[in-house]
């Protein structure tokens, strides 16, 4: 079934704050990575808000849904969400970076804030989550596995050996939303290594994969209901972004890949996303 007018609109408001809480947490931490978060937002929010099955009271439930954020920078973003679905107080939001803090620049297991698997070191993400999916499977749960992942995460073979698996032994229960924004760490991925098409070459591996336009949520929900609907493939969805969506001179730059906004920057950034001008300096206190 389609969204309705209510989901859309708490989808979209999920992905506005996120994309406020990055901007504010990264430069609270005067690091991390912006752009990502930015991009993946409204991918994100549909998922966490409409399907993932994770909440403060079932996050020990081993039934429970999964997930693993296979591009682990890209983390403010995860926190964000995590907060708004009660997981994450949300004071904890701007000590991120912090010495001693929780949230930590990629993300460390902790079942208490519904975190299931650290990840950063890129390429075993997939492999991860399938394991999860087989487990599931094997225990007769209904639950499913998510797994976020990136153009650039695509270049390590690990991820190749784990869709071959996947497909392989039917994980039905496993769907990865790939943030497909062309932008790696060093540059645009055409100059650095192009990955070419994901979804023919999952389609290849024996997936259920679609092209999807990552910025619009009925379509991310879409495809997200078709995969819940597959019970013999597993599903890839290729979302479509742009690096830094939301904030106009960090749309489409490599550069905001991984370096935080300064004073005048963030606060140009929150303006962009609809934060009141009075706001602003409470917001983002100057660091200098
Ligand atoms: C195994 C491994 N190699 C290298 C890195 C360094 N690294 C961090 S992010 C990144 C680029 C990842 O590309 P992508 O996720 O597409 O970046 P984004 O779209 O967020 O700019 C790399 C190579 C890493 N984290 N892990």
């Amino acid at each position: 079934m389609a969204l309705t007018q209510e989901q859309k609109s708490l989808v979209e408001s999920a992905a506005r704050q996120t994309r406020v809480d990055t901007i504010r947490m990264v430069h609270a931490a005067a690091c991390g990575h912006p752009g990502g978060p930015l991009g993946m937002a409204d991918f994100m929010a549909t998922l966490f808000m409409q399907h993932l099955n994770l909440n403060p009271d079932n996050r020990h439930d081993a039934k429970r849904d999964r997930f693993v954020l296979g591009n682990g920078h890209t983390c403010a973003g995860y926190y964000s969400l995590l907060s708004q679905k009660g997981l994450i107080p949300r004071e904890d939001l701007l000590r991120f970076r912090k010495m001693g803090a929780d949230l930590q620049g990629h993300p460390h297991r902790n079942h208490d804030l519904g975190i299931d698997f650290s990840t950063g070191s890129l390429g075993n993400s997939l492999s991860v989550s399938l394991g999860m999916a087989l487990a599931a499977k094997h225990n007769g749960w209904d639950s499913r596995i998510y797994s976020a992942s990136s153009d650039g995460e695509s270049q390590e073979g690990q991820i190749w050996e784990a869709a071959t698996a996947a497909a392989h032994y039917g994980a039905s229960n496993l769907t990865v939303l790939v943030d497909f924004n062309n932008v790696q760490i060093d540059g645009y991925m055409r100059d650095v290594m192009d990955v070419r098409d994901l979804r023919e070459k999952y389609e290849a591996f024996g997936w259920h994969a679609v092209d999807v336009d990552g910025h619009d949520v009925e379509a991310v929900d879409a495809a997200l209901v078709a995969a819940r609907e597959e019970t013999k493939r597993p599903s890839a969805l290729i979302c479509k972004t742009l690096i830094g969506k939301g904030v106009s001179f960090m749309e489409n730059q490599p550069g905001w890949h991984g370096v935080a906004p300064n004073d005048e920057e963030a606060r140009k950034a929150l303006l962009e996303l609809g934060v009141p001008d009075g706001e602003l300096a409470a917001m983002v206190p100057a660091t200098a």
